[in-house]
């Protein structure tokens, strides 16, 4: 008997583990694979089926390419022998050629992705893709008069350069359809990557998503899963940054496919609402050529009732570049201050001076005329940069450096903390330095020394004032900076 239970459970453990194998392996396997080498295990009928999927999509692309010759039009335009494959775009233009527009790329979703399902009527999307001087493999067309063979293409051409930005606003004014998705001109998407997003924007309206954005290798052009536990943030020069999801919310996500909640957007891919998009003011038609547009459209996103997401259960591929393959006519550095100043003073309210403190040389940088913008935040009743940073951004520290300090009189006497909670009035000491006891920070909206404030004990006539430890949600410490 007791044999009889040991073999059972013998016999149990081994179909566990092989279970559990085969789950990894079904997990990692490549599951858009129609490439016949991929796998030796498959059964006869396996491979029948690829082959079909095969010739099916090899047939969906002729459909969508229509009268276009692809092969032609690569061939007009090829590198030169000896000539530096990086030069013109950098990336590896040689490579890219060499791969052509269609090939299988691993299915890099959650493997539950694949059983989420999504509304049979979803709206129809115009794709945005702005473009300038692109390699003719990582986008097909670079001339309108070619492109307008591919069915459903439109091509714009701007009479003279613009930028992405006004691109961008040019193609949405132009799209038919009620969903726009912008795109980079060097992407690949990835297995059923449209759905998702077009969903989250049909549920509401006032939601704009983006793909997780895996990379493909500028060098190879090898496709590879980004992580999915990234978001968009940014440090006080408007420098973006993926970071790590906090902690507390990466804890409380118990579903893979569930959006992250993100304080900004990279940019470069994105699906909105076209009538949010217009009625939010587009973008800032003023900022040229490239930068910076992701932060003023994030923070007018969430600061005027939207939310920004990033959709795990989308994948996109983006060529991620070390430098721009482009040149900027008023230069890059002065183009993204330009541009970051812009978003700046028409969003971050008292909070720009953590901006020019962290990228003094904005301080005097032209950048134009707001006052169109200003108007925008007013008519449309946004929240303020604080409500962004305490709702939506809590985790982006605000500086500790001092902002102004100086001596607080009254009469020829000077403030002077006594300890930590009294305060009296003594001689002003300014030789050699103020001394600590004498140095009061002004971080709007507190007066502060170290991480003690000053605070009026109640809002009546002839009330005390004190100091206490900050806490920025006490009107009676913000009561202070009125006087
Ligand atoms: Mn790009």
């Amino acid at each position: 008997m007791r044999r009889i239970r040991a073999n059972a459970i013998l016999i149990l453990t081994v179909a566990w583990i092989l279970g559990t194998f085969y789950y990894l392996w079904q997990d990692s396997k490549p599951s858009s694979s129609s490439s016949s080498s991929s796998s030796s295990s498959s059964s006869a009928m396996e491979e029948k089926q690829k082959q079909n999927q095969d010739q099916a999509s090899g047939e969906a692309v002729l459909q969508l390419l229509g009268q276009f010759d692809e092969k032609a039009f690569l061939s007009s335009k090829q590198l030169k022998t000896g000539e530096d494959p990086y030069r013109e775009h950098a990336f590896n233009l040689q490579e890219s050629d060499r791969l052509g527009s269609e090939r299988a790329i691993r299915d890099t979703r959650h493997y539950r992705c694949a059983s989420v399902t999504f509304d049979p009527d979803l709206p129809p999307t115009s794709i945005i893709i702005t473009f300038h001087n692109e390699a003719r493999s990582t986008l097909l067309p670079e001339d309108c008069r070619l492109l307008s063979q591919i069915p459903k293409v439109r091509c714009l051409r701007n009479e003279r350069r613009e930028g992405l930005i006004r691109s961008r606003v040019r193609g949405a004014s132009a799209a038919s359809a009620s969903i726009l998705t912008f795109l980079d001109s060097h992407c690949e998407v990835n297995t059923d990557w449209l759905q998702p997003m077009i969903q989250r924007v049909k549920e509401d309206h006032t939601r704009v998503v983006s793909p997780i954005i895996d990379v493909i290798s500028l060098d190879n052009f090898a496709y590879l899963a980004a992580s999915a536990d990234l978001r968009g943030g940014f440090d006080w020069s408007l420098h973006f940054k993926w970071e790590q999801i906090p902690i507390e919310q990466k804890m409380a996500r118990n579903d893979p496919t569930q959006p992250i909640r993100t304080p900004v957007i990279a940019g470069g891919i994105f699906v909105m609402d076209k009538g949010w998009f217009n009625h939010l003011g587009q973008y800032d038609t003023h900022m040229d050529i490239w930068g910076g547009e992701n932060f003023e459209l994030s923070f007018r996103v969430w600061m005027c009732g939207g939310s920004l997401e990033i959709l795990p259960c989308s994948r996109v591929g983006h060529v991620f570049r070390k430098r721009h393959p482009y040149d900027f006519p008023e230069g890059n550095a002065l183009t993204y201050i330009k541009n970051t100043r812009r978003a700046a003073e028409v969003w971050m309210d008292e909070y720009k001076q953590y901006y020019y403190a962290a990228r003094p040389s904005a301080q005097g940088k032209a950048f134009g005329s707001i006052a169109d913008r200003l108007a925008l935040r007013r008519k449309l009743n946004c929240n303020s940069f604080r409500w962004y940073l305490e709702n939506v951004y809590p985790e982006l520290k605000i500086p500790e450096q001092e902002v102004a300090y100086s001596l607080l009189k009254q009469g020829g006497l000077c403030l002077e903390s006594h300890g930590t909670d009294s305060l009296g009035l003594a001689e002003c000491k300014t030789t050699p330095n103020i001394p600590a006891s004498q140095k009061w920070t002004l971080i709007e909206p507190q007066i502060r020394q170290q991480d003690l404030c000053l605070a009026i004990t109640a809002f009546t006539a002839g009330s005390k004032v004190r100091l206490e430890p900050c806490n920025i949600k006490e009107s009676r410490q913000v009561g202070v900076c009125v006087i």
